[in-house]
């Protein structure tokens, strides 16, 4: 074999870790100063964390219940408090980060009180689908990152700092603790999508400019809900499994919503988690988990709605509001709007 110079080899085997692409994607914007780069590192050392310990769950007397409760009364999994820590951590040692909203805290928390440096608002879920952890199902992190409202004070604006439409998000992700782990995020630029290769420790670049096929083959839903669904919801998925958008559609649902978008964003179809008898409103929470899928949908030329308008037009009323969500490719999205 030719030996090869080292800068042929750069070219030919260009590795990019999500660090450096940050820090690329930084410099589109002017006066940029880094700050964000590592806002990100902090969420990228967290889910490694987490990773770390998703991975040897059933070793180390992780699994099952912490036996509290958080603050929406639902059992909390030793791993959600562990993510939950993790992230609050890493991101609060961050100097740009003013506030931190998380599903398992029931108010924001202030950072380093009063810093003028401190723009940053970030909201998580550190481990969605947790109940999916002791069966060693595939289970996220979700975030949303916002620049503090205007006007918002150190001393106790933090509520309109997490109060903000998804639309403001300055960028938003997940990642997905599966068969591998992936970080997929938006900084308003199209989607991309990084690879946690064990070997180096780091996110590397997999997946760039990802794009949601127009049309796909699944639908993803709880259907055991069918009977409770708006009658929308029941013609659409009526429609989509007789066959009426020209092709046979598989279902596909795992339960574990950063697992089922993932699948949807890769292979297109539409998933939807409708209103239901027990969740009138949805289930899914608008601030940290329908608005990141949302931003990345859209950026990735998808569509997503709470069924009737746009999820990134939702105005927040509570840190905890729960939205109905419907997000899936171009021809799907359509076909759902055709049903009302
Ligand atoms: P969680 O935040 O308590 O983990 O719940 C959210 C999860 C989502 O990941 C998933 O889409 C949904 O709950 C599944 O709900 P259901 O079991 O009602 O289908
Ligand atoms: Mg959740």
């Amino acid at each position: 074999m030719e030996p090869v110079e080292a800068p042929a080899f750069a070219e030919k085997n260009p590795i990019v870790t999500v660090q450096q692409h940050i820090l690329r994607e930084q410099r589109r914007f002017p006066g940029a100063s880094g700050e964000f780069s590592f806002l990100l590192s902090g969420i990228t050392l967290a889910t490694k964390m987490i990773a770390a310990r998703v991975r040897r769950a059933g070793l180390t007397d992780t699994f099952g219940a912490e036996g509290g409760m958080n603050v929406q009364g639902e059992v909390q999994q030793k791993l959600d408090v562990y993510a939950n820590q993790a992230m609050m951590h890493c991101l609060a040692v961050r100097e740009s980060v003013a506030v931190l909203a998380s599903e398992e805290n029931e108010q924001p928390q202030i950072v380093d009180e009063g810093n003028p440096n401190s723009h940053y608002v970030v909201v998580f879920d550190p481990l969605d689908g947790s109940s999916n952890i002791d069966v060693n199902v595939s289970v996220g992190t979700t975030f949303s990152i916002l620049k503090r409202a205007d006007g918002a004070t150190p001393d106790g604006g933090h509520e309109a700092d997490v109060l903000q439409t998804g639309a403001k998000q300055v960028a938003a992700g997940y990642v997905m603790y599966g068969s591998s782990v992936m970080l997929v995020y938006t900084c308003g630029h199209g989607v991309h999508g990084f690879t946690l290769d064990p070997a180096i420790g780091a996110f590397v670049l997999s997946h760039e400019y990802i794009r949601i096929p127009k049309q796909g083959k699944y639908y993803s839903v709880n259907e055991s809900h069918f009977e409770s669904f708006p009658e929308p919801y029941q013609k659409f998925l009526t429609r989509i499994r007789s066959g009426e958008l020209g092709q046979q559609y598989s279902s596909r649902y795992i339960g574990s919503m950063v697992a089922d978008f993932h699948r949807t964003l890769l292979k297109g179809g539409i998933f939807l988690y409708p209103p239901t008898a027990s969740n009138p409103e949805g289930k899914l929470r608008l601030l940290y988990e329908a608005n990141p899928i949302a931003f990345i949908t859209e950026q990735a030329g998808g569509v997503a709605t709470d069924g009737e308008h746009r999820i990134l037009d939702k105005v927040p009323s509570s840190i905890h509001e729960r939205t109905s969500l419907v997000v899936g490719g171009q021809v799907e999205a359509a076909e759902f709007a055709r049903c009302w």
